[in-house]
């Protein structure tokens, strides 16, 4: 009588075991046949009740079945762990093989290329690279230039004032002072750097810029040779020709002072948002070294004269490159940056 419980449950728990579609149901099945409290271990809880004689027949038996379910079942899951670990295997594929993407080389910021330039062209002639301080005192950016407190072209750059008397330095020549204070007459140098301007920013201006001062003190130093380093300069950078004009311009540092302008490079000449529509864009103002100035510097005016420039490093890279608005190149955009 148990024995034919026995093999009738043998056969609906192989059954369940094969009709089982998902891991669920065939755990299911397992807790249900095969389970602490399922129905094998219910059948040999009631075999105390048999006679001894029966009891190890049915013992035996119990065994068996227990042991063919157990390795249809164990079969059966292996099955499902096996089509798991192909989908899984399947969507996590990976060529180790593919080569490598690689580390794309950076390059050099347009403004770092000119100003390698010039450093090396003014360098072939013999003058020195130096530098002067960002925050500047007030003295080297204005006083020592002829500018005294009251006079009305402190006003021309909108300044960005420190505590302490000091600046954040509108413009590169204080560093003209500074090389006079070091290195006495005579003196060739030029000093590129960052300045900053309380600036309304637009396709031309901006608050953080870059210019390249340059001052040569010696004996009779004339106009003539100002203009010479100036064409120079402009020959090195565009190797070709650019229309300029000289004008007449005011700096208290200078005297006479002139503003040489460049013929706008983006537009041609008819106009257009960098040069205001002009046709001209201011490039390098310049002129010879006001007396108050070299006295400034601890240099005898009636020794020594000189000239000095202050070149819009920013606004000569607009033109070199064609930029047609400043603001691209402080963006850090790499699509920008990625073509020089
Ligand atoms: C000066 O800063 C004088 N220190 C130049 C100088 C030096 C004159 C030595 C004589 C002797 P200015 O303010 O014009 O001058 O500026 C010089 C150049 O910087 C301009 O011609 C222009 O090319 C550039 N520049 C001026 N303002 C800006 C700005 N906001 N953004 C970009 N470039 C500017």
């Amino acid at each position: 009588m148990i024995e034919s419980t026995l093999s009738e449950l043998e056969s609906r728990a192989a059954a369940s075991i094969d009709a089982a579609a998902t891991p669920d149901s065939l755990e299911t099945a397992r807790v249900e046949f095969l389970g602490r409290k399922g129905a094998l271990a219910s059948i040999g809880k009631d075999m105390g009740k048999l006679p001894p004689e029966q009891r190890a027949v049915v013992g035996k038996m119990l065994n068996a079945v227990k042991q063919s379910l157990e390795s249809q079942f164990d079969s059966k899951k292996a099955a499902f762990d096996k089509a798991a670990l192909d989908s899984r295997l399947a969507a996590e594929w990976l060529d180790v093989t593919r080569p490598a993407p690689g580390v794309r080389p950076g390059s050099l910021h347009p403004l770092t290329l000119i100003q390698r330039e010039l450093e090396d062209y003014f360098t072939s002639l013999g003058f020195a690279v130096v530098d002067g301080p960002e925050v500047e005192t007030e003295w080297h950016n204005f006083d020592a230039l002829n500018i005294p407190a009251t006079h009305p072209a402190r006003d021309a750059q909108d300044t960005f004032w420190v505590e302490g008397g000091h600046v954040l330095r509108t413009h590169t020549s204080p560093v003209q002072v500074r090389a006079m204070e070091k290195f006495g007459a005579p003196l060739r140098i030029i000093a590129p750097g960052r300045v900053f301007r309380n600036e309304e920013v637009d396709a031309s201006h901006e608050h953080t810029f870059y210019q390249l001062e340059g001052m040569m003190i010696d004996r009779d130093v004339s106009i003539a040779h100002m203009l010479y380093f100036m064409k120079g300069l402009l020959e090195a950078i565009f190797s070709r020709e650019v229309t300029v004009r000289l004008r007449p311009g005011f700096f208290p540092f200078v005297e006479p002072g002139f503003e040489l302008d460049i013929q706008c490079l983006i537009c041609g000449g008819p106009g257009c948002p960098v040069c205001k529509q002009s046709g001209w864009v201011e490039l390098l103002p310049c002129g010879l070294v006001h007396p108050n100035v070299l006295r400034a510097g601890g240099i005898d005016p009636d020794q020594w004269n000189g000239f000095a420039f202050g070149l819009g490093l920013t606004r000569l890279v607009m033109m070199r490159y064609a930029i047609d608005d400043i603001r691209h190149l402080a963006s850090g955009d790499l699509r920008f940056l990625r073509q020089f």
